[in-house]
């Protein structure tokens, strides 16, 4: 499975950072929502899904966390600790965001608006998802 991981344009001055993402230059799809995860309790496990159509960035603009992408037949976890990057997950691999540190915001960009539909939440489900997605 290939992790795409991409660091955004990031300007450093002596009094901040500022990082900027620009529509179709920084991300390869045209966003349709934003949202964002925060006020975690701790040890808190979120996720375990896949989506079917969905493209979608993950910045931890705050703190640091933990994402588990497994493809179906590979499993990978990524460290998310800068806000300056952005990690790529793409349709059909199963998310698990754990280990948040004390008030992390995960930030979110997605390619499409909310749609129920579009989740697979059960795990055996996603595994004969992604088998038949390989044959
Ligand atoms: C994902 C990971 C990284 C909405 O009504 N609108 C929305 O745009 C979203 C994202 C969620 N919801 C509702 C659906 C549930 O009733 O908010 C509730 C919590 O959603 P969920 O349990 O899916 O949240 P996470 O943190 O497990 O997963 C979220 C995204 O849903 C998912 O697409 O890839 O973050």
């Amino acid at each position: 499975m290939e992790i795409i991981k991409q660091r955004f344009n990031t300007k450093r001055t002596s009094s901040g950072s500022l990082t900027f993402l620009e529509g179709k230059r920084d991300i390869p799809f045209e966003v349709r929502r934003i949202y964002y995860i925060y006020d975690l309790a701790q040890g808190a496990h979120r996720g375990f899904h896949a989506h079917k159509a969905l493209h979608q960035y993950l910045i931890c603009v705050h703190g640091n966390c933990e994402i588990l992408l497994d493809d179906g037949t590979q499993r990978e976890t990524v460290l998310l600790n800068n806000p300056g990057e952005g990690l790529y997950v793409g349709p059909g691999v199963w998310r698990e965001m754990y280990a948040f540190s004390p008030g992390a915001v995960l930030l979110v960009l997605a390619s499409e608006f909310y749609d129920e539909d579009d989740y697979i939440r059960d795990y055996d489900r996603f595994l004969n998802y992604a088998r038949a997605k390989v044959h």
